[in-house]
């Protein structure tokens, strides 16, 4: 097939088109070539080390094996000159030397290919030798830097294949009519989906890697965590808390079971160790505490329901566990709020915020949580460090992995729901669930139960349940430890076969009855009554 001829002018030619269009493939084109192969093999071998141990990361381990090599006395001039940034400052080095040496490769390539290849392979062999010079001896040590070095040898040859053409070039300065000799010209769309390509799917390892790591370092934290005992420890919850009907919801809910809310897509990961939290802005002595400060503090226990705001009526985003930490108003204290702020700004690692209402926050007793159910946090629901404060919903209250508190206004910040039309002042509404019965049902005697709620307004004091419509009567109240938790109920029910709504309403502490009105879960919780049909065969 031929090409259309260009007929706008008449002296447009072949090659004057191969002129405009071939650009000599230069030393510093196979240099670029020879970094971006050289980083796409690092990727890949710490994705490998990922697997196997971190450490083990070629430039990691380049680096380890770097610090360790030089004589005490350059390594203590090192580390009074940088400090603790010593290592920082060695993997720096080691990636400049890393850009160097593979952009020499890249060139190298262009003489001879193998030779560029070579270059490579022996990059990673050197980098196994560090890893063998590791106090771990393992023989996976090595293998990660021997795959980087592998595949930043074959990408090289891939990737120069893919940028080069066998185009006649007319270098600058020769003018057309001059004989030019054949040469390597840029293949410009190979080269740059070569390149672009390459640096794509090295970031997207590279990421995972990173990822796979700090999720290896959260979980190792997290198994290694020993929680402290609390001063003076609640005694184990008595079994009057447990409505008695088969079947019936745990009062406590296991971890495993707990809901969980975030807008998280990948669940944070965060080492204990890397934890620290700083309580600043408008306060006269800001503050960062770090996870040892934390557990040194004063260790209480409380039975908490914490339940979100956007938990439709009869939903079950709400759950109730025993929280392990500390309390936060004495670390307030220590920061010393200033006159003017209404707000707790708290952030979480991954960058969530999250406000809460200075105005009544201490009688709501907040916590700084590090365990759940004699257990650290879980991973997902905020290891190392979340907030817990009774009586609000989850998203004015209960930051996880929360590394940033800060003093200030609702109008200067607002926070992730707030600009998103939720409510700012949002105390967790009366409400009341009826879990059971549930499936299906023969005639007969059986019991109806469920819980209720009231965080914020004195716990619960009556549960009424009305059947078809008829006469509110009155639900037997299991015990309830605290106001901040919810209270079971339950009633006998003699059922008779046909369908039946049931419907449930609480009062709490104070004596409100929960409103019947209904209302949608945006801005600041749902409300109604909950029903149930049920089928009695
Ligand atoms: N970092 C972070 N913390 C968060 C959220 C979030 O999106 N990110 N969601 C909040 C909301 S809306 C609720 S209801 C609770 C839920 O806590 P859980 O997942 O442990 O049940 O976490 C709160 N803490
Ligand atoms: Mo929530």
């Amino acid at each position: 097939m031929s090409e259309p001829e260009d007929t706008s002018s008449g002296a447009t030619t072949v090659s004057d088109r191969g002129r405009s269009a071939a650009r000599p493939m230069t030393s510093t084109l196979y240099g670029v070539l020879g970094v971006v192969s050289a980083a796409f093999g690092v990727a890949v071998g710490t994705l490998v080390a990922a697997f196997t141990d971190p450490a083990f990361a070629p430039i990691e381990v380049v680096a380890s094996t770097a610090v360790d090599i030089p004589p005490a006395i350059v390594k203590e001039w090192a580390t009074s000159t940088f400090g603790t940034a010593t290592k920082s400052i060695v993997i720096v080095v080691v990636i400049v030397a890393v850009v160097v040496l593979s952009a020499w490769a890249g060139v190298m390539a262009r003489r001879r290919m193998s030779l560029g290849v070579l270059m490579m392979l022996v990059g990673g062999a050197a980098g196994a030798a560090a890893a063998l010079l590791r106090p771990i001896d393992t023989l996976l040590a090595p293998i990660p830097a021997l795959i980087a070095g592998g595949v930043a040898a074959g990408t090289l040859w891939a990737l120069v294949r893919w940028s080069v053409t066998d185009v006649a070039v007319v270098p600058d300065g020769i003018t057309f009519g001059d004989v030019v000799a054949p040469a390597a010209a840029v293949d410009r769309r190979g080269f740059l989906l070569g390149v672009g390509g390459v640096v794509l799917v090295g970031g997207a390892v590279f990421a995972s890697a990173r990822w796979l790591t700090n999720q290896a370092s959260a979980v190792a934290s997290r198994v290694a965590t020993v929680l402290p005992r609390p001063a003076a420890p609640l005694p184990a919850l008595p079994a009057s808390v447990q409505a008695p009907v088969p079947g019936m919801t745990p009062f406590i809910t296991p971890n495993s079971d707990f809901y969980r809310i975030d807008t998280a897509i990948l669940v944070p990961q965060l080492a204990a160790e890397e934890w620290s939290l700083t309580i600043d802005g408008m306060v006269r002595r800001p503050l960062t505490i770090t996870y040892a400060d934390l557990l040194d503090m004063e260790m209480v226990e409380r039975d908490v329901t914490i339940m979100c705001v956007s938990n439709p009526i009869g939903g079950d985003l709400i759950g109730t566990a025993r929280w392990l930490g500390t309390p936060l108003m004495p670390l307030l204290e220590r920061a010393g709020i200033e006159v003017g702020a209404d707000q707790l700004l708290s952030t979480s690692i991954d960058g969530w915020t999250c406000s809460t209402p200075l105005d009544g926050l201490a009688e709501r007793e907040p916590l700084l949580v590090v365990g759940m159910n004699g257990e650290p946090l879980p991973i997902q629901h905020g290891f190392p460090v979340r907030m817990v404060i009774p009586g609000l919903y989850g998203f004015i209250s209960a930051t996880k992995w929360v590394t940033s508190i800060q003093v200030t206004t609702y109008a200067a910040d607002p926070a992730y729901w707030t600009v998103r039309g939720w409510a700012t002042d949002a105390p967790v509404l009366t409400g009341s669930r009826i879990d059971l019965p549930s499936g299906s049902l023969s005639a007969g005697l059986t019991g109806i139960a469920g819980i209720a709620w009231a965080m914020d307004g004195d716990g619960i004091s009556r549960v009424e349940v009305s059947v078809d419509g008829g006469a509110w009567q009155d639900a037997t109240l299991a015990d309830q430890p605290t106001p901040r938790t919810w209270r079971q109920w339950w009633i006998d029910w003699e059922a008779s076969s046909g369908s039946h709504v049931i419907a449930v309403r609480a009062t709490n502490g104070l004596g409100e009855v929960q409103t019947s009105e209904v209302q949608d879960v945006i801005p600041s919780g749902a409300t109604g009554y909950d029903t149930r049909s049920v089928d009695v065969a």
